[in-house]
This record gives C-alpha cells, sequence and structure tokens, in this order.
C-alpha cells in the first residue's frame, strides 16, 4: 500500500519545519516544492540523510518544477511573503495574492484531487483565492489559522493556571486578525468553564494576547513572524484528514448560509476527515460573540473585495 504523497509549496521557514515533522513522523511521502533554486532539493536531502536518526523510511525530495506535484494527495501552501514589525498581515495581500495565483494555477494543473491546506497570510483572502482560481471543491480547500490561534489561546489560560496544556480546551473563530474571536464561554479546564478558574480581567488579557500573539512573535524575531506553532497546527489538520480522524477543529473553510455567512472563507468548526472539511460544525453564539464573529467577517468581506482574480 503507497504511502499518502505530500506536497509542501513553500520550502521556507514554515514549510521546512512541516517538512521535518511530516517526514520523521512517517506522515507520507515528502516532496517541497519552492521557487527558490536549489533550496528545497538541500532541505530535502538534509532531512533525508537525517531519518535514520528519527526512524523514518519516507521519502523526501525537492523540486523546483510544479510537474512533479503530480499524485499527490495533500498539498500545503506556505508561499508568500511573512510579516515585518509594523506590518499587519493585511499588509501582504497584494504581494502574497500574485504568488497565490501563480500557486493555485500549478496545484490545478498538476494536483488536481489533492486536499488542500492553505496557510500563507492575509489567510482568509489567500483560501479564498485559491479556492476561486483552482475551481477545487469546498471540501478539499481549507485554510489553518483557528488551530494556532486557539492553541495560543489554550497556552495563555494553561501557563496562567499552572495546568497541563493538554486540560484546556478552546475555540477561536472569525478572520485570522484582530478581529477573531475566542469563544471564552467554550473554553474549558478538564471540561468545567474557565469562568471558574479566571477572573474576567484575567480572560480579557488572554484575550487580547491570543488577538496580538502573532504580532507579539514578530516583534521579538524582526525578521519575520512564528513558525514553529503554524506548522505544527496544520500537521494537527494534516493527521486528521490523512487518518481520517473527524476531529472537531477551527479551520477557515467555505461557508454557504453557515453562521449566516454566504461565499466566504471564515474561521468554523469543522470536521476534517478523509474527504477534507467533512462539514462546518454550527455552535450557539451569544449575542457578544454573535456581534464579534459578525463583525470579522465584515472584515474578511472588506479583504477579499480587494482581489482581483
Ligand atoms: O496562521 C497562519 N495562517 C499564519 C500564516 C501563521 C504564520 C505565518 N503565516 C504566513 O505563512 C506568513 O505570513 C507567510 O505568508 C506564510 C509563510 O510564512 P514563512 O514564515 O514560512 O515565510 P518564508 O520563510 O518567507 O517562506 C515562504 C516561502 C519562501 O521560501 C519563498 O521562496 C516561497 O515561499 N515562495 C514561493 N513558493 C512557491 N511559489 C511562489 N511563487 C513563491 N514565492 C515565494
Amino acid at each position: 500500500m503507497a504511502r499518502p504523497k505530500i506536497a509542501l509549496i513553500g520550502g521556507g521557514n514554515i514549510g521546512g519545519v512541516l517538512a521535518e515533522q511530516i517526514a520523521y513522523r512517517e506522515l507520507g511521502d515528502v516532496l517541497i516544492f519552492d521557487v527558490v533554486e536549489g533550496m528545497p532539493q538541500g532541505k530535502a536531502l538534509d532531512m533525508a540523510e537525517g531519518a535514520p536518526l528519527a526512524g523514518s523510511d519516507v521519502s523526501i525530495a525537492g523540486t523546483n518544477d510544479y510537474k512533479d506535484l503530480a499524485g499527490s494527495d495533500l498539498v500545503i501552501i506556505t508561499a508568500g511573503l511573512a510579516r515585518k514589525p509594523g506590518m499587519s498581515r493585511d499588509d501582504l495581500l497584494k504581494t502574497n495574492l500574485e504568488i497565490m495565483k501563480s500557486v493555485a494555477k500549478g496545484v490545478r494543473d498538476n494536483a488536481p484531487d489533492a486536499i488542500v491546506i492553505v496557510i500563507s497570510n492575509p489567510l482568509d483572502a489567500m483560501v479564498y483565492t485559491f479556492k476561486e482560481i483552482s475551481g477545487f471543491p469546498k471540501n478539499r480547500v481549507v485554510g489553518m489559522a483557528g488551530v494556532l490561534d486557539s492553541t495560543r489561546f489554550r497556552s495563555f489560560v494553561a501557563w496562567e493556571l499552572g495546568v497541563s496544556v493538554e486540560d484546556v480546551s478552546a475555540l477561536v473563530l472569525g478572520g485570522h486578525g484582530d478581529t477573531m474571536v475566542p469563544l471564552v464561554r467554550y473554553c474549558t479546564v478538564a471540561g468545567v468553564p474557565v469562568s471558574q478558574f479566571l477572573s474576567s480581567d484575567q480572560i480579557e488579557a488572554i484575550v487580547q494576547r491570543t488577538k496580538g500573539a502573532g504580532g507579539e512573535v514578530v516583534g521579538l524575531l524582526k525578521t519575520g513572524s512564528a513558525f514553529v506553532s503554524p506548522a505544527l497546527s496544520a500537521i494537527e489538520m494534516a493527521e486528521s484528514i490523512l487518518h481520517d480522524k473527524k476531529r472537531v477543529l477551527a479551520c477557515a473553510c467555505l461557508c454557504e448560509g453557515e453562521y449566516g455567512v454566504d461565499g466566504l472563507y471564515v474561521g468554523v468548526p469543522c470536521v476534517l476527515g478523509a474527504n477534507g472539511v467533512e462539514r462546518v460544525v454550527e455552535v450557539e453564539l451569544d449575542e457578544d460573540d454573535r456581534k464579534a464573529f459578525d463583525a470579522s467577517v465584515e472584515h474578511v468581506r472588506s479583504l477579499v473585495s480587494q482581489i482581483d482574480l
């Protein structure tokens, strides 16, 4: 039985961690694609030479030729510029839009049956662009942002309480930016609502830190943005797809009526399995969360309205 073939479009900071994690966890054969001559080949060769130490027998290859994508089961896209200090994710739109158009055509023409996870920013606009250009069905095009934002929220709650990160569950919905919506009411610690452990001020501070978490890392790194936690977030999604786990995860999905949204990609809970986004899960939002969610959707809509396909 052949291993799944996983193509990574973009072999930079996130792409490198993706390749290493996927290969050393033996999730599938890895192909790194990038436009920089030799870089994907060099990274792949280095990881392949280290594979005995991870006990991994997958194949790891690099290429600058889209034709090598043939037969890919899963494609994960990080192609595009990352933020520098002082930049918002939206500032990347103009440049990354052109990159995403070329990537979408390359994937469409060479891996027409793949499930695609988009990571590039501004995420909600980039995953929409990929869907529109590729023409892939909505279940096979999903954006990674909510898993990262929810994971950051979980970490901040766990650190504040001094408990295991494994016992904190959280859902962050909406657009991947300052308007994201952490659903505080649904955050639990060992199944118990977080409001039984933290004051509203403490919770609000965690909400704000989550919204600014990407920028906090950019400000410290100065040369780019977070790359390990985003890569691991995409791995969580990839494992649910490759192993048909049916995880309920916050992902950027195309909503066609769900949450009152029609025709936009926005972060919502969904079931991720062998068919990609198997369904969007609608949860009740109270008045405040609904207002925040609608505002976040409007921000995504205004960003997408600037896209000239
Ligand atoms: O939660 C999220 N979705 C975000 C996404 C979390 C963190 C970072 N986010 C975004 O992912 C970030 O703002 C960027 O837009 C992407 C990739 O971030 P990364 O840190 O990996 O950027 P790098 O290291 O610059 O890597 C980008 C690679 C680089 O090697 C380029 O040569 C390549 O993209 N690139 C291309 N690959 C293929 N095709 C084209 N046209 C192309 N142009 C550049």
